[in-house]
């Protein structure tokens, strides 16, 4: 963000240029006057990390030069008028004391990812401050629709312009969550990823992004590797269809519901208020209602014996014991898969095992979920599914479960090899990881596109890996391309190693 005072102003960071001259030429002629500021937010790419956000697990993207830049000048009547550098979005102007966005079917307006940031802010600017106006010219640089975030660039460009016209100072970490709060006014149940990049992106690394608290960490990429992004050309507005909603319903239901594990047990991979599912078969093929004091001695004993060579599954059932006397939670307020392996107190393995024990290959029926968990399609729809996805009648819960657990588990890999001194092996690891990564999207996840798997195959000998990024069914891939001749980077890193242990010596 930056202050243009005057014409001679240079824009931090982002040095006059002819874009820069166009876009304050054409403020000058749209409004007749000059701009008080200007914004500056990046898109990204992600390198690893696919749709586990919204199930709270960490990711890896990085800031893109590519970006959405605003100029914008503050108005004391509460207008806001929106001009487009690009002559395919129309003009926008409305009065912000009635804002509202209403999202049909179909693809959002461009202005209306404006309006969510702008709703954003005002959703907590003290109660006695007047809004003001605004009268803006947006540029934008990031593909749009391709899995780069182009519309959290415009969202957070439009929060962050607002909060700086009411004087309004927020950290970046605040800023980021507010920004992916409101973008899912327009409709997506998006995680935070690309708003938290957007702002907590530095220059020159990408960064794992973590969650519940929202923070970053720089992550040094090895030296020698080149990421290239490249357009599939397949194209998809996220908020226009509910593919998108879909997953993230898929993966909270996963969460949510019971199952009949091995054996035909029933196992439940998540803990509820008071009560508790038996992990064991014949015994319990019911629930049972626990009071607050936990399990019953008798009934914890009857386990036992009925599970005595079953030593897995006893675990389990300590584990859950302990849970059920939690209280406070219950199905419905399991929102995220990270949530449940929190509180079952298992590694990313053991949720993958339990996974793979207890949820089914074939599709989940609507009516089959709402069986097991002992619910109406009503509330149903209410606590776990949003309005475009209510009419879906199956889902595919074991098959994004096991996505999203390994998924996670590729970042931690990915982030623990970035960490360590770069040998002969690491890029073709990092390689591997962000391939197995597009396998799992494209055949378990069922995200990719027929264009994205052919390029990802086509760049097989020229990469050490590639993968989709972004959101998906359309959109690019990153790759990360070999600069020199593999064995070229073998002996670099070599000599590297040896400069690196030399100079410590001395
Ligand atoms: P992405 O992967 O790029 O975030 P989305 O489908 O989530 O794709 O959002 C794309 C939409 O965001 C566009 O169709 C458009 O409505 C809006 N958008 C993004 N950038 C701009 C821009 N510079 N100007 C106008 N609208 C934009
Ligand atoms: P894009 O590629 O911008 O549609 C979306 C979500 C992210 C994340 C990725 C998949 C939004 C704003 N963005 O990104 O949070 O879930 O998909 O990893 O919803
Ligand atoms: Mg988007």
């Amino acid at each position: 963000m930056s202050n243009a005072n005057s014409d001679t102003v240079p824009i931090r960071g982002f040095p006059q240029s002819d874009r820069s001259q166009e876009v304050d030429t054409k403020f000058a002629a749209r409004y007749k006057k000059n701009p008080d500021f200007y914004i500056r937010v990046p898109g990204r790419v992600n390198l690893i990390g696919e749709h586990v956000d919204y199930c709270g697990y960490g990711v890896c993207p990085m800031a893109l030069e590519q970006d959405v830049f605003l100029a914008v000048s503050v108005e004391k009547d509460p207008i806001l008028r929106l001009h487009n550098m690009d002559k395919q979005y129309t003009d926008f102007e409305c009065n912000l004391k009635n804002l509202s966005i209403s999202v049909g079917d179909g693809a959002p307006e461009w202005h209306q990812y404006f309006l969510c940031g702008i709703k954003g802010i005002f959703d907590i600017l003290p109660k006695d401050v007047d809004f003001k106006g605004m009268n803006v010219v947006v540029s934008g640089k990031v593909p749009l629709s391709a899995g780069l975030s182009s519309s959290s660039a415009l969202v957070s460009a439009a929060a962050l312009a607002t909060a700086h016209a009411h004087n309004f100072p927020m950290s970046k970490e605040k800023i980021a969550n507010l920004c992916a709060e409101c973008e899912r006014y327009i409709g997506t149940q998006g995680g935070g990823m690309d708003q938290a990049i957007a702002f907590l992106a530095t220059e020159g690394c990408a960064k794992l992004i973590e969650f519940g608290p929202l923070r970053s960490t720089d992550i040094t990429l090895p030296g020698g590797a080149v990421f290239v992004i490249a357009h599939s050309l397949a194209k998809l507005n996220k908020a226009a269809t509910a593919d998108f909603n879909c997953r993230v319903v898929e993966c909270r239901l996963a969460g949510q519901r019971r199952s009949k594990g091995r054996n035909g047990n029933y196992t439940n991979v998540l803990h509820l208020e008071n009560r508790t599912l038996a992990p064991f078969g014949g015994v319990f093929t019911n629930d049972f209602h626990f009071g607050p004091g936990g399990i019953p001695h008798g009934i914890r004993k009857l386990a036992e014996i009925a599970c005595r060579d079953q030593e897995r599954d006893l675990n389990l059932f300590d584990r859950w014991d302990i849970i059920a006397k939690k209280r406070g939670l219950e199905w419905a307020s399991v929102k995220r898969l990270g949530d449940l392996q929190q509180a079952l107190k298992v590694d990313l393995s053991e949720m993958i095992t339990i996974v793979e024990e207890t949820l089914h290959e074939e599709p989940y029926t609507k009516e089959e979920v709402i069986r097991e968990l002992e619910t109406t399609s009503d509330h149903l729809n209410d606590t776990s599914l949003t309005q475009n996805t209510r009419h879906i009648q199956t889902f595919k819960l074991r098959q994004r479960a096991l996505h999203v657990f390994r998924e996670a588990r590729r970042v931690e890999l990915f982030h623990s090899i970035c960490n360590k001194p770069m040998d002969g092996t690491t890029l073709a690891t990092l390689g591997r990881l962000m391939t197995d990564s597009h396998e799992s999207l494209r055949d378990l996840y069922e995200c990719s596109h027929p264009q994205l798997d052919r390029l990802v195959e086509l760049s097989r000998e020229l990469t050490f890996g590639a993968r989709l990024t972004g959101a998906g069914w359309g959109g690019l891939r990153g790759g990360a391309r070999p600069p020199r001749e593999p064995r070229q980077i073998h002996e670099d890193a070599e000599r590297e190693v040896l400069r690196r242990t030399q100079t410590q010596r001395n």
